[in-house]
């Protein structure tokens, strides 16, 4: 359906009301609802396509064959949802002026996808009701085959970072993204045409994994961000040590980006990314005990609603093993050595590896004695 159904003449943007256009009311309704940013875009093949395409082809998705299977609708914004012309982007601030600490900040409150495609839909009803019947449309948060940074860019929000992050003129890097696809015609903002990284590096240089192989490459198979949260199963041994005492992704060359140092946003008070309550101001090493102790039925009632629940607890205990293994001390031999039987062999294989690699160094630190 055309937005002309909505009272306008044919042709012209179409009106709710005298004098408010469509989209102006999308846009208003948009903030309304917590949104940072938001813009408007039609929908047709990827700008970046060709750079998805050989991503993919370099094998630098490691394991993450969702990409690759849904990779023509990702290709095509017009392919996910039959009839769908154009696009509305929302970006959402997560708090890039929180501490850095053990938990990315994405990751330390509810989910963001349960918290943005709540909202969205709200939007989509609210699209119904000015138009007055339904659109077909559907929204998205990370949820489907969308290329969400291209539709960004497209829509104006922002401009791909050395680092690949969206990044926008106003609020930096730390924020999420959603779409809302609809069968419906919008005039579209202008897209972000312009890069304002310049001669910068801060972000490739300080990556500790070196996953930022060249500017707007990344390798997600060295990424901290994949080595603890999509990849399943073992950890590369040479990737161990520079993962530090990161334990659950990674913000690093958001971090260093002086788009983020001068534009990053506080969390408003009533935000429900506010971290939980078991990671509020707690150190990687004592985070890390306390999930090596935890059992199944205590994982999911505290990670109720978290976006850490996708690492499931093997996982996490996997990432803590590494955690001890590079900043724990001789005190925490024990609480590994309790967990070299647990059930999980990919938990068993990690904790033996901190445990060498612990007891290594605390051999190290011991003062020579003279034989
Ligand atoms: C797979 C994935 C990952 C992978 C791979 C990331 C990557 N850079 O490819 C891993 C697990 C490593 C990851 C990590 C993170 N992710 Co992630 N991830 C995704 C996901 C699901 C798909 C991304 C994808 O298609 N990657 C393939 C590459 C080729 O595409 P791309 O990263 O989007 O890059 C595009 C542009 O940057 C551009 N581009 C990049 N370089 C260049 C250079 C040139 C010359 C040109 C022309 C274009 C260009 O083209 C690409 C294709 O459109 C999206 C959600 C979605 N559906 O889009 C979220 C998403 C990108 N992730 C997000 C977040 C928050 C993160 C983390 C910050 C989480 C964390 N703290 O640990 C890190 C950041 C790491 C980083 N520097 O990117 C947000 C980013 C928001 C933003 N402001 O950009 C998204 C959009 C999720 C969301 N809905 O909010 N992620
Ligand atoms: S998220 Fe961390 S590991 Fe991944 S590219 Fe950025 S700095 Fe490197
Ligand atoms: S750190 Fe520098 S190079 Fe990297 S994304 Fe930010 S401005 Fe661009």
């Amino acid at each position: 359906m055309t937005a002309a159904g909505a009272g306008a003449t044919p042709g012209s943007t179409a009106t709710v009301r005298p004098g408010v256009t469509l989209e102006a009311r999308i846009k208003a309704q948009a903030y309304g609802l917590g949104f940072d940013l938001v813009g408007l875009t039609r929908t047709g093949p990827a700008h970046t396509a060709d750079t998805f395409d050989g991503w993919l082809q370099a094998g630098h998705a490691g394991e993450m064959q969702y990409l690759a299977r849904g990779a023509d609708k990702r290709r095509d914004s017009r392919l996910p949802v039959d009839g769908a012309r154009s696009a509305i982007v929302v970006a959402m601030n997560y708090g890039g002026r929180e501490p850095t600490g053990p938990v990315a900040r994405y990751a330390r409150g509810d989910d963001y996808h349960d918290v943005m495609i709540e909202r969205l839909r709200a939007l989509h009803a609210c699209v119904d009701a000015w138009v007055g019947e339904p659109v077909h449309g559907k929204a998205y948060v990370d949820t489907g085959p969308i290329l969400e940074r291209d539709l960004a860019r497209r829509a104006g929000l922002g401009w791909f970072g050395k680092n690949t992050m969206l990044i926008n003129r106003g609020i930096g890097s730390f924020f999420f993204l959603g779409v809302l696809l609809l069968d419906l015609d919008l005039e579209p903002d202008p897209p972000f045409e312009t890069e304002h990284c310049g001669t910068c590096t801060r972000c490739l240089d300080a990556c500790p994994t070196d996953a930022l192989s060249e500017a707007g490459v990344l390798d997600a198979r060295r990424c901290v961000s994949y080595l603890t949260i999509e990849l399943k199963g073992a950890i590369p041994p040479d990737l161990r040590e520079p993962i530090g005492g990161l334990l659950y992704g990674c913000d690093i060359c958001q971090d260093v980006c002086p788009w983020n140092v001068r534009f990053g946003r506080a969390l408003p008070n009533d935000s429900r990314y506010a971290p939980r309550e078991l990671l509020a101001g707690k150190d990687a090493r004592r985070l890390a005990r306390e999930l090596l102790g935890m059992r199944q039925e205590e994982f999911s009632r505290a990670f109720k609603g978290s976006p850490m629940k996708r690492a499931k607890l093997r996982g996490l205990k996997r990432n803590a093993a590494v955690i001890l293994g590079n900043v724990g001390t001789a005190d925490d031999i024990d609480v590994l050595t309790r967990v070299l039987e647990d059930e999980e062999p990919l938990v068993r294989e990690h904790v033996a590896s901190a445990l060498s690699r612990l007891v290594a160094r605390a051999a190290s630190a011991l003062p020579r004695v003279a034989l």
